[in-house]
């Protein structure tokens, strides 16, 4: 079984990027430790502040975004920082050829349920003459990632990543702290009978979304003609890893529950990262108006809509919306 570096070197990925992404994952090293001790370590419960998406933080989230700040900031491969757990982008090192967005543990409301938790991340090149310090340097579009990648800290700990040469899995040997290639160039089936979405919202739904489900859940019933079973894991770690392990559909669609916030999902952190792995593993990831790599960013934690997943059952999703 192939260690991380040499797989990276096969696909010709920059020695500095590897440096950059072993950096990553020895700060996910620790975190999959903390997160496996549980409640024999003293960072289980909720702390008494809010982040700025208003989410009361775990201390388990200001654990891992501590550990991941502070070792990207000190690498020196590091322009600047954005995260779910920070208000703004932090400045690194003026010379740092890379900026990276990540949220360091995705799902964390699933903490306290020992349940399937992740820190997911995404790397950029940093704009040439910005400003470490310049708030612009993350207004760049998804397909500009030069690596994306997730880490679930389940029963293995397992990474999944591209650097945009396909997307393989490596799972942490925790007997060395390595992480070994365990399945390069996974694929997502086209077609599925899986499909992921946080049913209580359904009233609050657009209505070609709502019809979309509806069909679904008719089954063998409806115009469908055959019967999909749904899995909800509430963290997007957990449903992506299932899509990328054997196809699905997933989406957190745009809903009226709040006016000003239609929108979930965290484009920089959350949408762009998932739609680079899915996407190199053959599958789709689209809003209801178009590729999310696409999308121009005007804010480190703009919401975006996501449909994702096996691509012929993406399609049939959005020909409801072409229909309306
Ligand atoms: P809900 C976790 O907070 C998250 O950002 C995603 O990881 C997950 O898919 C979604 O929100 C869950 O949202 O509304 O079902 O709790």
């Amino acid at each position: 079984m192939q260690r991380l570096a040499p797989a990276l070197r096969q696909d010709n990925v920059p020695l500095d990027l590897i440096s950059l992404i072993k950096t990553i994952l020895a700060a996910t090293k620790e975190i999959s430790f903390r997160v496996g001790q549980g409640h024999l370590s003293e960072v289980m419960g909720s702390t008494l502040d809010e982040n700025i998406q208003g989410e009361v933080q775990k201390q388990l989230d200001v654990v891992a975004n501590q550990l991941l700040k502070d070792i990207l900031l000190e690498s020196g491969f590091v322009k600047a920082i954005s995260s779910e757990e920070e208000d703004t982008s932090v400045a690194g090192q003026e010379k740092g050829k890379y900026i990276v967005s990540f949220d360091p543990l995705d799902g964390s409301s699933n903490i306290e349920i020992n349940s399937l938790i992740g820190t997911i991340f995404s790397i950029m090149e940093a704009p040439e003459g910005m400003a470490a310090n310049d708030p612009d340097i993350f207004k760049q579009p998804g397909h500009q990632q030069v690596c994306a990648g997730y880490v679930l800290y389940g029963p293995s700990t397992t990474l999944a990543m591209t650097t945009g040469a396909g997307t393989h899995f490596y799972t942490l040997d925790k007997t060395h702290g390595s992480y070994m290639l365990t399945e390069r160039n996974v694929q997502v089936p086209k077609d599925t009978s899986e499909f992921a979405v946080n049913m209580s919202n359904q009233r609050f739904w657009l209505a070609p979304m709502a019809a979309y489900i509806n069909d679904l859940v008719a089954g063998s019933d409806g115009p469908r003609q055959r019967n999909f079973n749904m899995r909800w894991n509430g963290a997007m770690v957990g449903d992506v890893h299932r899509v990328l392990t054997r196809g699905g559909f997933f989406t957190y669609p745009t809903d009226t529950k709040s006016p000003a916030q239609p929108n979930k999902l965290r484009l920089m952190y959350e949408a762009n990262p998932m739609s680079f792995l899915i996407e190199q593993a053959g599958g789709l990831s689209v809003t209801s108006q178009g590729r999310i790599m696409d999308i121009e960013p005007d804010d480190i934690h703009q919401r975006v809509e996501v449909i994702l997943g096996s691509q012929h059952e993406v399609e049939q999703c959005l020909s409801y919306y072409a229909n309306k």
